[in-house]
């Protein structure tokens, strides 16, 4: 069986040239999130591996649904990556699958880490043939199978479990010690060392990654600072990189049809905005360059959330901060408002341009914050 790195490889160079000139009609693939976060990018890419290894004939491409150039922002992926001697021309991005559209008749996908088809990909994509996700369920695509959606710290739990009850044992573990940097990394990450959100599939995915034998991995504590560090690095970044390095858009649908439908761009970063500031020059330049982008990629709203460990205090924060579109501001505010579970308290604001809330409910992250926000538009 060949390693991850020549199973990448042999993908771009061998069977996808063999699949067209065969004039095979389907590409099967396998899509992360939007965000690409480590989770997305982990599940993909092991889930085509297992795919490989369960059967050579097995063609399934993992691809990361982000641009190319915006690999390089999350320099925790980067980090693991780099350790596994994979580099960027080895794998595949949006720009592939558009590619690949063109060249298929039908893309059917497999989708980790999301159980909803993004709006970026939605056309590009004819079915949806398996889900393994931690997200709420959108109750879609019903005849997905495998259909796996289970709360857990991370997904990457879901697909170690999933492929160790689908594959013969040795198959199984051959492949899982090449994958596992990916997995583990994904599932530090997500668990804060299996320290939050531990649900019993983590619990699990964790009993078999002891076992291998990558110490660079294996020995949690290192691997989850190095990990951490790397992805807190935000040094150098401009503001648009900055917000692309975790981001998703959300339609938020209303209540009547009178009412307008909403197209948010959320992205989650790791120091207060006071920071941001300070990094980005000043206030003005750092909110001129989010207004840019707000232009850029056609927003009705930039929305920052920001995290961090403020060791004045002593404690974690967030802050949650809008950046509406011209004539929408008082619609947004009002949607903040109007949410109360996310105990928002006004820090600063400058009206018809954006309010910086701290967000005291410290449990909620975009994947919570959000299906709130559209729970909240749907009934005022
Ligand atoms: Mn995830």
């Amino acid at each position: 069986m060949p390693n991850l790195q020549q199973f990448l490889k042999q993908l771009r160079t061998v069977e996808i040239p063999r699949l067209i000139k065969q004039s095979v009609s389907t590409l099967n693939i396998v899509c992360g999130n939007e965000s690409a976060d480590f989770d997305s990018v982990a599940c993909a890419i092991s889930y085509a591996y297992f795919e490989h290894a369960k059967s050579a004939q097995n063609v399934y491409v993992p691809i990361i649904n982000i641009p190319k150039e915006d690999l390089m922002m999350r320099r925790d992926i980067m980090f693991t990556l780099n350790k596994l001697d994979i580099s960027q021309d080895l794998l595949f991005f949006r720009e592939d699958l558009m590619e690949y559209n063109k060249q298929f008749n039908t893309i059917n996908a497999v989708i980790v880490d999301h159980n909803e088809l993004p709006k970026p990909t939605k056309q590009l994509i004819t079915d949806v043939i398996g889900i393994i996700d931690h997200h709420a369920d959108k109750q879609l695509y019903p005849n997905a199978n495998p259909r796996i959606i289970t709360v857990t710290g991370s997904c990457s739990s879901l697909v170690t479990n999933f492929w160790s009850k689908n594959l013969e044992s040795n198959k199984y573990h051959e492949a899982l010690n090449d994958c596992a940097p990916l997995l583990i990394s994904a599932g530090l990450l997500d668990t804060a060392n299996m320290k939050y959100k531990v649900e019993n599939p983590d619990v699990e995915a964790f009993k078999h990654y002891g076992d291998l034998n990558i110490p660079l991995f294996t020995q949690f504590d290192s691997a989850f600072r190095e990990l951490r560090s790397a992805k807190d690095n935000i040094d150098g970044l401009t503001v648009k990189q900055l917000i692309r390095k975790d981001y998703k858009e959300y339609d938020l649908i209303p209540k009547s049809l009178e009412s307008k439908k909403l197209n948010f761009g959320v992205t989650s970063i790791v120091e207060p905005v006071e920071e941001l500031f300070k990094r980005f020059n000043s206030k003005d330049n750092f909110f001129n360059s989010c207004y840019k982008y707000r232009e850029e990629y056609d927003l009705d709203c930039l929305v920052l959330l920001t995290s961090w460990n403020d060791p004045k205090e002593g404690r974690f924060r967030r802050e949650l901060i809008i950046i509406p579109k011209d004539g929408l501001y008082d619609t947004v505010e009002n949607l903040c408002n109007n949410a109360p579970k996310l105990e928002l308290k006004v820090l600063d604001k400058e009206s018809q341009k954006f309010v910086i809330y701290e967000q005291f409910d410290l449990s909620s992250s975009r994947k919570r914050i959000m299906p709130y926000l559209q729970d909240v538009y749907s009934t005022i």
